[in-house]
């Protein structure tokens, strides 16, 4: 599959993609959270659009572990003014949320991406973007954000992920919609061990499913400051390796803090390694 259909744009799976996170929650375990402050929010977005997004990635409801939900009416408060304030911005922008009155409203709002961390199984949540023109981040979560990093256990977490991803895009095609508007991503941190986060990410080709682009978000987490030993403020370096090495391994897509360094590094990449 050579383009992601994203609303009114197409994207090139020819090269990695990197996806700029804007973070409007108050409790972002990245120290990012912009909640309550539009002109900063929109400032962040144009930073990450200015150091080279491909697109953006806009929460409003921290997934961190241990993260508690958010109402649907503050959710909504936090996003709707920054997606209009964001209008026409040159590139897709992606909606971080489970909830389907989310989905409609921020679609109705010029989302071109929703990115659901149940992977649609929210109820409502897949009549909420089948008859769109959307795409659609289905992603792996054992448990929810709250409890899931509570003793997180699998057998084999490869064969679990890859399971549970080719069952959503099973029920995503049952649904009506098509291939071309879905990307998949294991959910590194999301109910994993260290350990399930590595072996996630040295078989992450074996995640690829239908020829899918598959996405990966690594930036600043806690598998990195357990490797590193570095607080989330200095996991830049580790970040921008993960990304690499995401994208060595199979990743069409990367979604990160930092924008610039990140391209930067898969430039010096894509340079020694050209197609
Ligand atoms: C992700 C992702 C996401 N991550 C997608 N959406 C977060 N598609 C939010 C930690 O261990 O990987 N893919 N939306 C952020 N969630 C976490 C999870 C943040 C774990 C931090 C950790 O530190």
């Amino acid at each position: 599959m050579a383009i992601l259909r994203c609303g009114a744009f197409e994207l090139p799976l020819t090269r990695p993609l990197v996806m700029g996170i804007v973070n409007l929650t108050p409790d972002s375990f990245s120290g990012d959270g912009l909640a309550g402050n539009l002109d900063r929010a929109v400032g962040q977005a144009r930073q990450q659009i200015d150091a080279g997004a491909d697109l953006l990635d806009i929460g409003a409801e921290s997934s961190r572990p241990g993260a508690a939900p958010t109402s649907l009416e503050e959710e909504r408060r936090r996003l709707m003014p920054v997606l209009e304030a964001l209008g026409d911005c040159g590139i897709p922008i992606s909606v971080d949320t489970y909830k389907p009155e989310v989905m409609r409203e921020a679609l109705a709002h010029g989302a071109s991406m929703i990115n659901d961390i149940y992977a649609l199984r929210m109820p409502g949540a897949l009549d909420a973007v089948a008859r769109s023109d959307c795409a659609i981040c289905l992603m792996h979560m054992q448990g929810d954000p709250l409890g899931m990093q509570d003793g997180p256990a699998y057998t084999s977490v490869v064969s679990t992920v890859r399971a549970f991803l080719e069952s959503r895009v099973a029920v995503a095609g049952a649904a009506g919609i098509a291939k071309d508007r879905l990307i998949l991503d294991p959910g590194f941190g999301f109910g994993k061990t260290l350990e399930h986060n590595l072996e996630l990410l040295r078989h992450f080709a074996q995640l690829s499913i239908a020829g899918l682009p598959l996405l990966a978000g690594i930036s600043r987490k806690s598998m990195l400051g357990a490797i590193t030993s570095r607080p989330v403020d200095r996991r830049l370096a580790a970040s921008v390796a993960a990304a690499v090495l995401a994208v060595q391994r199979g990743a069409n897509i990367v979604r990160v803090h930092d924008v610039e360094e990140t391209r930067d590094a898969l430039a010096v990449r894509a340079a020694l390694d050209p197609d």
